[in-house]
């Protein structure tokens, strides 16, 4: 088992001048117990702590990583940038050059704007509906996390989740006065809703494969209901492809299920690691933004040419490589063989998966939704999270979140992980 003390006396100093100790509270470990690791170091595959542990990563910074830490071509892409300087609060080629690219892949997206997180691109895409349709009301769907937005903080996933506090003080009653909280998965809640308000909603946000209250996966009766009655009641549809975007698939989720969304968000991925988000869509919608239309957002540090390099070049080399068939199999076998595992020592689960995005939920049940997602058992998730981390496997700390394989992991360190599940498994 490995020694993690310097990691806990670091968080301890950390938690002295940081609330919490941590500036995301997801990566607490509140839902787990015990103290995160401090990372000193990533490589490919690995981090490296500050106790001197290699750790498989599993989470990859949350996403951003499916090419591992460091790839050569990203690193050499933000070190050209770095010669020119670290941010003009003007245009540059660099970010013209990443909206194209975006364009040209995700069919749905006509006209792309840089922003500098997941939780901004939702933000502004909901001030773009409700400015463009004329009308206020937002759907969402319980246990699906869209940045901290104060409208969406509605039995929210992620770390509010896992925390335990969905639906978060501070956000007044205003505030949310005009969002819906639906059930993932309930066609028929869907289609109520809309009979009733259709006329009054602006937009319908959803992750559309959901990787905030662990792994849950649209039925394609819902995903064709989404589309259809937001088309003729006249509402928007938003993909929030923060995690899934060029990651189920080049194009995301959108092109692996042959949806069109009207508005789409991205992050993670397109940044590369580096701070970055990005809504986009119908020309016609974007063209309602400032300053070409009304509807005001700004970002000093937007289209920041460190974070344009490190996203452009992570997108080269992602169509470059395609290295989606080779994630595809090795995260079906992952899952396939961890699944194998628990089933051999009676612990009840479900394993569902969509590329080289899983959760092993410790929950017999399959997974639809936010009902059953907050039944799993989460004591029991815990003890395999902590076995496991010993072992040097590095999991999410919450069972609501998602983990993520990256081009990097290797068949050996797919068998290794498997081999700590069973030892861990044995234990549980
Ligand atoms: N939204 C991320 C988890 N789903 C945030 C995690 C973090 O960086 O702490």
């Amino acid at each position: 088992m490995q020694s993690r003390t310097k990691s806990r006396e670091h968080f301890e100093r950390a938690s002295r001048s940081i609330p919490g100790g941590v500036n995301s509270p997801a990566r607490a470990f509140g839902g787990v117990g015990g103290h995160p690791s401090i990372i000193a170091r990533g490589d490919r595959q690995y981090l490296y702590d500050i106790d001197g542990n290699r750790l498989l990563d599993y989470i990859g910074s949350w996403g951003p990583h499916i090419l591992g830490h460091r790839h050569p071509e990203v690193i050499a892409a933000i070190t050209q940038a770095l010669e020119t300087g670290t941010s003009f609060g003007a245009p540059t080629e660099a970010e013209t050059e990443l909206a194209e690219f975006i364009v040209h892949t995700i069919p749905s997206i006509e006209k792309v704007r840089m922003v500098n997180s997941g939780t901004e691109a939702t933000m502004s895409a909901i001030r773009l509906a409700r400015g463009f349709t004329g009308r206020s009301v937002i759907v969402k769907f319980a246990g699906c996390y869209h940045g901290h937005v104060d409208s969406l903080l509605v039995q929210a996933g992620s770390g509010a989740l896992t925390l335990g506090v969905p639906s978060s003080p501070g956000v007044p009653a205003g505030c949310t006065a005009d969002t819906v909280n639906l059930e993932y998965n309930d066609v028929q809640e869907l289609s109520d809703t809309f009979a009733k308000r259709g006329s009054e909603i602006a937009a319908v946000i959803l992750e559309p494969v959901v990787g905030n209250m662990g792994l849950v996966k649209p039925t394609p009766e819902f995903l064709a209901a989404l589309r259809e009655l937001c088309t003729r009641h006249g509402a928007l549809l938003i993909f929030d492809e923060v995690m899934t975007g060029f990651r189920v698939a080049f194009g995301g989720a959108q092109e692996l299920f042959g949806i069109k969304p009207d508005l789409t968000t991205l992050g993670k991925i397109v940044g590369g690691g580096m701070p970055v988000g990005a809504y986009g869509g119908r020309a016609d919608v974007m063209d309602a933004i400032s300053p070409v239309g009304p509807v005001y957002q700004a970002g000093t540090l937007s289209g920041n040419p460190l974070a344009m390099a490190s996203g452009l070049a992570t997108l080269r080399v992602l169509k470059k490589t395609n290295p989606y068939p080779e994630l595809e199999a090795k995260s079906a076998r992952l899952c396939g063989e961890l699944s194998k595992a628990a089933t051999a020592a009676g612990i009840p689960h479900t394993c569902p998966r969509v590329g080289s995005m899983f959760t092993l939920f410790f929950n017999p049940e399959p997974v639809t939704g936010f009902r059953v997602a907050k039944t799993s058992d989460t004591q029991r998730f815990a003890k395999f999270f902590h076995g496991m981390l010993g072992r040097g496997i590095y999991l999410a700390c919450s069972q609501f979140e998602a983990h993520f394989v990256s081009a990097c992991h290797t068949d050996e360190d797919i068998d290794a992980t498997v081999q700590a599940a069973r030892e861990v498994f044995a234990t549980l």
